[in-house]
Parts: structure tokens; C-alpha cells; sequence
């Protein structure tokens, strides 16, 4: 881990950083039970697909140091279900998160304990601030490119993943006649994984 000042490079057209210090890969397997066509998802878990990359800079989990990388989700449908990231509130719920997109064109979904929800549009030069206590969710509604975003949060937040893997987002994101279109999601609430 750097002990002084450094900077680094977001080249396209992959916008992978000149440095970083991990690499992680979400296959389809991650995401048991977030998908609503359960068929097309065990149809699919054969090639089980790689969903999505984060490339992270490793700093401190502490409250000061910033955390911050690059994500990517790649293009594709479960079903009709657009490809996403997991999703998750902050450990530390009042915890916010700055979203720069660089590549691609997305959705982020977000809701809050309370029921609020949200959907903000993601193209290049886009930046979105992902308020404290807000789940978020990073959706590739492009089925071409990938959706490529970069991301900075406060050292302390940490990832409640348990939350959604259990209950879902109360919007889901389709295609609807070649169009992406916000839907309630009928399982929201129901757990899949206990
Ligand atoms: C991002 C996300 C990244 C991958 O760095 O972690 O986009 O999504 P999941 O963590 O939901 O799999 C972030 O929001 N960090 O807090
Ligand atoms: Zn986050």
C-alpha cells in the first residue's frame, strides 16, 4: 500500500487504472436468488457467466482515507433482467458514495430502509452521489458495452450484502420491447437464500 500522494491513469478504452490492488470477478454464481427468472438463471449457471469486475486501489478501512476503483459490468440479460452488481447498503448506513461514469450507459437503483427508492441515469461524464443510508445497485442496460464507473467512498463504510441478498431491491430493471423499464419486484421482501 502507498505511504505517499499518488495518481494513476483511466485509459480507454477499458478504463482499467494504471495501478491497483485487486481484481475482483462476480460470475453469475454470486447472485443467487436476485435474479426474478429462476429458469433462465439455472439455465444459465452451466457457463456461469462472469457479471461484472471491480478493480480496487487497497487503502485503510478507516474513517480519513478514501476507497475508491473502478467497476464494470458487462453487458447481457438474465431473462429479461438487465446485468447488475449485487448491491448493498454501508455497514456504516450514513455512509456516502460518489459515482463517476466513464463508459457505457446504466441505471443506479437505490432505495433506503424506510421504502424511499430512486433511479439515476449513468452515461459518460455523469456523476452521481449516492446519498448516506441509500442501498445502490449498478444496472448495464446497454446490451453492447459495458457500463464502466468510477467509484470513492469513505474508508469506514464497510458492505451489508445480507440485506439484499435476502430481500431483493423493491425495483427491478427490464427489458420491455427493446426498452429498459423500471418494475416493482414481486418477490421484494421474500427471502431466497435462507
Ligand atoms: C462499489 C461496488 C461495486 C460492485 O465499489 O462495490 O460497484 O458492486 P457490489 O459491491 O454491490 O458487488 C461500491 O458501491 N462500494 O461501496
Ligand atoms: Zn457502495
Amino acid at each position: 500500500m502507498k505511504q505517499i500522494p499518488y495518481s494513476f491513469d483511466l485509459n480507454q478504452p477499458d478504463f482499467i487504472p494504471s495501478t491497483y490492488d485487486n481484481h475482483i470477478k462476480r460470475h453469475l454464481s454470486a447472485m443467487k436468488g436476485q435474479y426474478l427468472d429462476q429458469q433462465a438463471f439455472d439455465a444459465m449457471m452451466n457457463d456461469d457467466p462472469l457479471l461484472y469486475e471491480v478493480y480496487e486501489l487497497q487503502r485503510p478501512t478507516v474513517e480519513g482515507e478514501l476507497l475508491h476503483g473502478i467497476s464494470i459490468v458487462h453487458p447481457g440479460k438474465v431473462g429479461n433482467e438487465f446485468n447488475m452488481t449485487k448491491g448493498h447498503f454501508h455497514e456504516v448506513l450514513d455512509t456516502g458514495e460518489i459515482y463517476y461514469c466513464l463508459k457505457g450507459h446504466g441505471y443506479m437503483v437505490m432505495e433506503t430502509p424506510e421504502g424511499e427508492w430512486a433511479v439515476e441515469v449513468l452515461y459518460p461524464g455523469r456523476v452521481l452521489y449516492v446519498l448516506p443510508r441509500w442501498a445502490h445497485r449498478s444496472v448495464n442496460i446497454s446490451l453492447q458495452e459495458d457500463l464502466i464507473t468510477f467509484f470513492v467512498y469513505p474508508g469506514d463504510a464497510g458492505h451489508d450484502y445480507g440485506t439484499i441478498e435476502q430481500q431483493g431491491f423493491r425495483k427491478l430493471i427490464i427489458d420491455k420491447d427493446g426498452e429498459p423499464a423500471i418494475v416493482d419486484n414481486p418477490r421484494w421482501g421474500v427471502s431466497e437464500t435462507a
